[in-house]
């Protein structure tokens, strides 16, 4: 089965720019206006994402990171079988690396992410530091269907970095049951939450001081005038994050400063002075709840790791 893991190819091929300008123009047509946050990561875009994990008012990703040498010894000593791993929204790949250091069963890793030429380079890196594990990037939108090569090892699914936040709890759902699909029986999902916490932090973390979420936020419109050859005034446009403890998720949004009236592919589009973009919501979920969402999509929660003072969780999710 191994042989046939070389020559894999995914499910979504040619349709991206297609999909992209229909996407922007659904959602800057719609009432409010949205765009969906996978869209910021373009090479740029994962570039300033990986700046933002460097900062120091961004937590999640210095809390999970601390954690996962734990997580990983723990988890070799549950999975001692051999496993392929498959990591959704695969970006710099630095989180794997403990759980190829232990678990000694690991024989494929196939990365899938939306931004290909990066998830490539990275891939390539890593490769070279672990020769004997087969490896494949899979150039993929992981919210719809992608199809894996065929192996002999149980799958162990990789979701770190609270990404799973970035969906709604409908679409969380929705995501977990389809991890269950695409992974098969008798697998395993690893897959890391950010906790409900002070506000205080939370905003902080969405408004860091050196402006670089800031940049990140305002990238996906540098996108659609560079990919849809549009002209929206991107200085114009003001990055405003925040809490918000109803639905216990951080808003992310770009509002207009001004009048503007754009052509997208032949559509009009107006933005009036203070109209908003909803650009991405980072859902929080304390213990309980994600038990229960894990619950509805079909997974059972085997392991639980929280890191100090509660800041991020990890789960270790079995098929119910
Ligand atoms: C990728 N995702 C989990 C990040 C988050 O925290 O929701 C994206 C991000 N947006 C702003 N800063 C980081």
């Amino acid at each position: 089965a191994l042989a046939n893991e070389a020559s894999v190819a995914t499910t979504q091929k040619a349709p991206c720019d297609a999909r992209f300008l229909a996407d922007v123009l659904k959602g800057l047509s719609s009432q409010p206006k949205s765009l969906s946050p996978k869209y910021f990561y373009d090479e740029n875009g994962s570039r300033y994402f990986d700046e933002i994990c460097q900062l120091q008012e961004y937590y999640p990703y210095k809390a999970e990171l601390a954690l996962l040498p734990r997580v990983a010894s723990d988890v070799a000593a549950l999975l001692t079988d051999d496993y392929s791993v498959v990591e959704f929204g695969a970006g710099s790949l630095q989180k794997i690396q403990p759980f190829f250091n232990a678990l000694k069963g690991i024989k494929s890793f196939y990365p899938i992410d939306i931004s290909g030429d990066y998830l490539r380079a990275t891939t390539k890196k890593l490769q070279a530091q672990y020769p004997h594990i087969a490896m494949q990037a899979i150039e993929a939108d992981f919210t719809l269907p992608v199809e894996l090569p065929l192996t002999r090892a149980r799958r162990l699914g990789f979701f770190p970095g609270s990404t799973i936040g970035n969906f709604t709890p409908q679409q969380a759902k929705n995501f977990l049951s389809n991890a269950r699909a695409t992974l098969g029986d008798g697998a395993h999902l690893i897959i890391g939450v950010d906790t409900k916490k002070s506000p205080d932090i939370l905003h902080r973390a969405y408004n860091d001081k050196k402006g670089v979420t800031k940049r990140f936020n305002l990238n996906v419109l540098s996108r659609i005038n560079r990919e849809l050859q549009c002209d929206l005034n991107i200085s114009d446009f003001e990055h405003y994050a925040f809490y918000n403890p109803v639905e216990g998720c951080i808003e992310m949004h770009l509002v207009s400063q001004s009048h503007q009236k754009v052509s997208i592919a032949g559509t009009a589009i107006t933005f009036n002075s203070g109209e908003t973009i909803h650009t991405e919501s980072s859902y929080k979920y304390t213990p309980q709840e994600f038990m229960q969402l894990a619950q509805s999509a079909g997974w059972l929660v085997e392991r639980t790791w929280l890191a100090d003072d509660a800041m991020f969780s990890t789960y270790l999710l079995k098929v119910a």
